[in-house]
C-alpha cells in the first residue's frame, strides 16, 4: 500500500522551485534561460538530425527543464545530510573531483539520478564540494573559520524530519513531498545578512574567496544554475549581443560535428551587497559569488576517449603556456582546434575504436526486411552495417575536473592561489559523505549494456 511520488517527480518539482527562486535573485539567469530557449528553438528548426537524435534518446522532452546548479559547503556533517536530503530525490554522489591542483580548496562530487528513464524525467544535478578547511594555512584562522560553521545549521528542523520520515518509510506522499521541496529550498536560498564581521569575512577572503564565500554565510546559497543549450557558440555570441559578458573562453573541447562531454561558458559573478555583523549593530559591505553559466552536452566518453581528451587538451593548454587566460583565448581556441584534430568525429568510428558510449536500438523497418538474410549468429558489426541496429549517443550527464576549475576561477578572479600540493583524498571526501562516491563509466556501461540486452530481445521476438 503506498501512494507515494515517484523521486524523480520530487526531483522535477524541486528543480522547477529552485528555477524560479533563482530567477527572482539573479534576474540575468532569467535572461539566460531565454536566450538559450531562443537558440534551441534555433537548432531543432534547422537541424532534422540533432531532433530525430534527440528524440530517439529521449532527450527531447527534458531539454526546457534541463540545468544543473552548483553548492559549496563547510562540514563534513553537512555533506553527509546533504546526501541524505538529496537521495529523498533519487540524486546519488557520482564521481570524485579534486579542485587542490588547480588551486580551489575543495573536493566535489555530483548527486544526479543514474539510471536513463529517471533521468529523462528529470535530469537535475548538483555539484557539491567540501570546503578543505585543512588547507587553510593560518591555524589561529582556521580555528575562527571551524567555529563559525559549528555555529550554523544550514538545513531546517522539519526538513530533517521529512527525512527521516522518508528514510523510515521508503517514500513521501504528494503533500508531504511539496512540502519538504518547500523546506529543502531554505538551504539553498541567498542570505544577505552574515553572521560573522566584516574583519573575519576579509580575513578569509585574503586566504581564499571561496573560504569567505562558504564560512561567512548562514548556509550553502546555490551559485549558479546552469540550461543547456544545443549550441554554445551562439549563445556565446548572444551574450556579447545583449550586454552580458561572457568568460573569454568556452571549457571543455573543441567545436565538433559530433559534441563530446560538456562545453561550458559563464558570465561574471556579481557583487552584492551584503550586511556583516558589527559590534555596534550593522556593517554595509559586499560579496561576489553568483553567476551565470551555460552549457553543452555530447556524447560520454569511455575511459579510453578520456585519456585521449586529456591527452589533447593538455597538448593545447601547453602550447598556450598554461591555463588560457582573458589575453590569449583566441590563441588557445586555435591551438585547441588544432590539437582535437585527430579525435575521430563521427559515431561509428567513436564506437568502433572503443571511444564513447552508446544506446543500441532496433531499426524495425529495416529488420523486418533484412533480418531474414543474416542470420541467427549475425555479429553486432554485421547488423550495424546493415542498419538493422542503430546507435544512438548517450549524453554525458557529469562534469569535467579541468573546466570546473576553470569555471571556478573565472568567478573567483585572477590573482588566487596558483596549486595546493596536498594530495587529494577521496577515501576522506567518502568518508565525510557517508558512503562511496558512484563511479562514473561504469553507469554509462551498465545503460549501453541494458540497451543492448533489450535490443537484442526485440530483433528476436521479429525472428519468431
Ligand atoms: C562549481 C564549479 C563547477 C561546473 O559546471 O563545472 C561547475 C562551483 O563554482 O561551486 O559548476
Ligand atoms: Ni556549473
Amino acid at each position: 500500500m503506498s501512494n507515494f511520488i515517484a523521486a524523480a517527480d520530487i526531483r522535477c518539482l524541486f528543480s522547477s522551485a529552485m528555477s524560479k527562486m533563482y530567477q527572482q535573485e539573479v534576474p540575468l539567469y532569467s535572461e539566460l534561460i531565454q536566450l538559450v530557449n531562443d537558440v534551441n528553438a534555433h537548432v531543432l528548426a534547422t537541424d532534422q538530425e540533432v531532433k530525430d537524435q534527440l528524440t530517439a534518446t529521449g532527450e527531447l522532452a527534458r531539454l526546457d527543464i534541463e540545468r544543473h546548479g552548483a553548492i559549496r559547503l563547510g562540514l563534513p556533517e553537512e555533506l553527509a545530510t546533504m546526501r541524505r536530503l538529496f537521495s529523498v530525490m533519487g540524486m546519488y554522489p557520482v564521481g570524485y573531483y579534486d579542485l587542490a591542483p588547480a588551486g580551489v580548496p575543495v573536493h566535489s562530487t555530483a548527486f544526479r539520478a543514474i539510471d536513463a528513464d529517471s533521468l529523462n524525467v528529470s535530469p537535475f544535478r548538483v555539484f557539491t564540494s567540501l570546503l578543505r578547511l585543512e588547507l587553510i594555512d593560518n591555524p589561529a584562522l582556521r580555528e575562527k573559520a571551524e567555529a563559525a560553521l559549528h555555529q550554523r545549521n544550514i538545513f531546517t528542523p522539519r526538513v530533517i524530519e521529512l527525512i527521516e520520515q522518508f528514510e523510515k518509510e521508503g517514500g513521501l506522499t504528494q503533500k508531504d513531498a511539496e512540502e519538504f521541496v518547500s523546506e529543502a529550498l531554505e538551504t539553498f536560498r541567498w542570505h544577505d545578512h552574515s553572521p560573522v564581521s566584516k574583519e573575519l569575512y576579509e580575513d578569509l577572503h585574503r586566504q581564499h574567496r571561496l573560504i569567505a564565500d562558504v564560512v561567512a554565510f548562514q548556509g550553502p546559497h546555490i551559485n549558479h544554475l546552469t540550461p543547456r543549450t544545443l549550441d554554445i557558440d551562439e549563445v556565446q555570441i548572444g551574450m556579447s549581443k545583449r550586454g552580458i559578458t561572457p568568460k573569454a573562453v568556452v571549457e571543455g573541447p573543441p567545436r565538433r560535428k559530433c559534441p563530446i562531454f560538456l562545453r561550458q561558458t559563464s558570465f561574471k559573478a556579481l557583487e552584492e551587497a551584503v550586511k556583516f555583523k558589527g559590534a555596534n549593530g550593522e556593517e554595509a559591505g559586499t560579496h561576489t559569488a553568483r553567476f551565470g553559466e551555460i552549457e553543452q552536452r555530447g556524447v560520454a566518453l569511455t575511459q579510453k576517449g578520456r585519456e585521449l581528451y586529456d591527452r589533447m587538451l593538455n597538448i593545447a593548454r601547453e602550447k598556450t603556456g598554461g591555463a588560457p587566460t582573458e589575453a590569449n583565448a583566441e590563441q588557445y581556441m586555435q591551438n585547441l582546434a588544432e590539437s582535437f584534430i585527430d579525435f575521430p568525429d563521427d559515431y561509428r568510428s567513436l564506437y568502433d575504436q572503443g571511444l564513447a558510449y552508446f544506446y543500441y536500438q532496433p531499426n524495425l523497418e529495416i529488420a523486418a526486411q533484412k533480418l531474414p538474410q543474416v542470420g541467427e549468429d549475425a555479429s553486432l558489426d554485421r547488423l550495424l552495417d546493415e542498419g538493422i541496429v542503430k546507435l544512438e549517443p548517450i549524453v554525458y550527464e557529469d562534469f569535467l575536473p579541468v573546466s570546473a576549475a576553470g569555471i571556478f576561477q573565472s568567478n573567483l578572479g585572477e590573482g588566487g592561489q596558483g596549486h595546493y600540493d596536498s594530495q587529494s583524498n577521496q577515501a576522506i571526501f567518502e568518508a565525510s559523505l557517508g558512503t562511496k562516491v558512484l563511479e562514473i563509466n561504469q553507469i554509462y556501461q551498465n545503460i549501453q549494456n541494458e540497451s543492448l540486452e533489450h535490443c537484442l530481445a526485440e530483433l528476436q521476438k521479429l525472428r519468431n
